[in-house]
């Protein structure tokens, strides 16, 4: 069975994954489209070759008799109200991050969801499919390090444009670390403080560039995470696990050695599209793959979702007040829980 997909968003995450559905992977087809800017939506359609209509809008997109699945990849705000007019009429949703940009609004995703009765939404927290945090998460479930106590991150991208703002810095780029450090060790946020370090003059006066934000978890490990956007140098991901009896690193990006004038030399990406290529893939196939076997997606769920958004607002608070805020989650419903934490 082809999964057909409804595209909403044509911009660049938008074109990437298209590509990736249509020319790499297996079993998906891309039969709609849709942007607010329905030229975009038009040359995507003719760039690609595809054999997709292209709708007015999310509505009329995901009320087409032949979408099975919807991809939401316009900006976030957009996302809410794409994902549940998806789920109202049972269609399966791929939606890229934010979930929603609130707490509420991620809320009521949820809501619609577990009263549709089965799963149906996979968010695009794509760093859970990457062979390196996969690695590590192996080191930490099998002991290896022992208890994690700490964590130390970095997420740094060479530059940004005008319309980052410090928000962004939590609810656009941040969002990652919440959702993948959060899986990494099984444990959920207790508390967030935001710090401002002495700025780059390489941010725009609007932006406050470098932000330290410390995250504590219910279990106290205490994480580290330095949001640098306009670092000049690259695209970087830094993750450290210090744990009772050793310290894992996130492998870094394989690439050739070099040995020249007398320097020792290794190349840093520059483009997120290309760190995380193959977790984007891996995601995808596995999103159509789980959706086959089982009837419902396997990847990161509403649930995730709705944690990154308290998290994230938590954080936002933090960003104001410069004090420790808390991150107060409900209970986990029954529906979002896997077999080991039902038999816990
Ligand atoms: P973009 O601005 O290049 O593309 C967004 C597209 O959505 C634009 O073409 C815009 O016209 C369209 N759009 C906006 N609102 C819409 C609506 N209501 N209905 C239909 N189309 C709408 O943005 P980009 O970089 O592609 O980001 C899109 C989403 O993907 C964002 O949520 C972003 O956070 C996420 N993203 C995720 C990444 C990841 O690593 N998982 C990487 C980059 C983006
Ligand atoms: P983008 O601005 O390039 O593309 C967004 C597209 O959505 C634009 O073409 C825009 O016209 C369209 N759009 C906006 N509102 C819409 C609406 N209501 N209906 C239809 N189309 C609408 O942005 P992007 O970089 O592709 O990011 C898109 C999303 O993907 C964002 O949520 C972003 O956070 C996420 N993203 C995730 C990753 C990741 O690593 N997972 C990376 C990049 C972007
Ligand atoms: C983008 O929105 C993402 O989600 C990427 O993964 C991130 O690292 C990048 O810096 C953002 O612009």
């Amino acid at each position: 069975m082809t999964l057909k997909f409804g595209v909403v968003g044509t911009g660049a995450i938008g074109k990437e994954h298209i590509k990736r559905i249509t020319s790499s992977l297996c079993g998906g087809e891309i039969v709609a489209v849709t942007d607010v800017n329905q030229l975009a939506a038009e040359q995507v359609v003719e760039q690609f070759g595809l054999n997709a209509v292209v709708y007015p809008d999310d509505k009329s997109l995901v009320a087409a008799e032949n979408v099975d699945a919807v991809l939401v990849t316009s900006w976030g705000p957009a996302h809410e109200q794409s994902v549940l007019a998806a789920i109202e009429a049972g269609k399966y949703v791929f939606c890229e991050k934010p979930l929603a940009t609130t707490a509420e609004g991620c809320m009521k995703i949820v809501e619609a969801e577990m009263k549709h009765g089965k799963r149906l939404v996979q968010v695009g927290f794509m760093r859970r499919y990457d062979s390196g945090y996969v690695q590590l998460k192996e080191a930490i479930d099998t002991h290896t390090i022992g208890e994690p106590l700490m964590i130390r991150c970095a997420h740094r991208n060479a530059k940004v444009d005008a319309n980052y703002t410090t928000e962004m810095a939590i609810s656009d780029t941040l969002v990652h670390e919440i959702d993948v450090l959060h899986w990494l060790v099984g444990d959920d946020y207790k508390s967030v403080q935001v710090v401002f370090p002495k700025r780059t003059k390489h941010a725009l006066d609007h932006l406050q560039d470098p932000q330290i934000i410390m995250m504590e978890t219910n279990s106290g490990i205490t994480i580290h995470v330095e949001v640098f956007v306009n670092c000049q140098y690259g695209y970087d991901i830094q993750c450290e696990v210090i744990g009772e009896e050793g310290v894992a690193n996130l492998p870094e990006v394989p690439s050739v050695i070099t040995r020249k004038n007398a320097t020792l030399g290794a190349s840093i990406l520059t483009d997120w599209k290309q760190r995380f290529m193959d977790a984007y893939d891996k995601e995808l196939q596995d999103f159509m793959d789980s959706i086959k076997t089982t009837g419902e997606p396997n990847g990161p769920t509403s649930w995730d979702g709705y944690i990154v958004a308290v998290t994230s607002d938590a954080c936002l608070k933090a960003q104001q007040t410069g004090n420790k805020e808390s991150v107060t989650l409900g209970e986990k419903p029954a529906f979002y829980k896997n077999e080991k934490e039902i038999s816990k």
